[in-house]
């Protein structure tokens, strides 16, 4: 059988230094023009998160997203399976109590990405046993784009996850420009940032700007 890890997607994973989730209730100029817009300045992962749209708009949503990411992003899809089995993205991200990740790989394989959220160690060593190729953690700082989020974990929380498991781990969270250092000198191999990205008036800029930051922190 073929393995996951001959994905060349996979090793991507752990180059990737920010990462792009969509969300059309806060976005300026829609989300096809965040993700062309982050794309174009080097975002090489696109999470299509939607909450409020029928499974029919978000198939076609997705397809245009899948599109535009094309050979350049990896895409993935927020806990809906179903459509990201429908139009063959590559892969899923997931939450504690969505499906099952064990079910999750069942129905997509094992060359699909499935990223999983968690919140402390434990919950990272048991997803990386379950198959998460990454962990998403957070809410690193208090933030009001995912109202049932709870209270910020602070970055040191980064650091006991990142040393707990081998698979990369994105920061997610009330990260900006002005507290992503901290983020990034705690060990997270990858951060999202929403509200900074999609409400500005220049979603090109501002994805240059968070990259340039990164990979200075990182690789000095
Ligand atoms: N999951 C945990 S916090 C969060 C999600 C989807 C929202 C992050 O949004 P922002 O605007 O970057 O704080
Ligand atoms: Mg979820």
């Amino acid at each position: 059988m073929k393995q996951k890890n001959f994905n060349p997607k996979n090793s991507l994973l752990k180059e990737i230094d920010f990462y792009l989730v969509t969300d059309s209730g806060l976005s300026k100029k829609g989300i096809l023009s965040d993700v062309k817009g982050a794309v174009e300045s080097g975002c090489r992962i696109v999470q299509y998160r939607e909450k409020s749209k029928n499974t029919k708009e978000m198939i076609y949503e997705a397809c245009e997203i899948k599109r535009i990411c094309s050979e350049k992003a990896i895409f993935l899809i927020n806990d809906r399976i179903d459509v990201a089995l429908a139009v063959d993205a590559d892969g899923v991200h997931i939450g504690q109590d969505d499906m099952p990740i064990e079910t999750a790989r069942r129905l997509l394989g094992p060359d699909k990405i499935i990223g999983l959220s968690v919140h402390n160690s434990e919950e990272a060593i048991q997803a990386e046993k379950n198959g998460a190729d990454y962990v998403g953690v957070g809410p690193i700082f208090d933030t009001s784009t995912k109202k049932d989020a709870g209270k910020g974990i602070g970055p040191a929380r980064i650091r006991e996850v990142k040393n707990a498991i081998k698979v990369p781990v994105v920061a997610i969270g009330g990260i900006n420009k002005e507290n992503c250092n901290l983020v990034v000198e705690s060990g997270a191999d990858s951060l999202v940032s929403i509200s900074a990205i999609v409400c500005s008036d220049d979603v090109i800029k501002e994805t240059k700007i968070f990259i340039d930051i990164i990979q200075k922190i990182k690789r000095g």
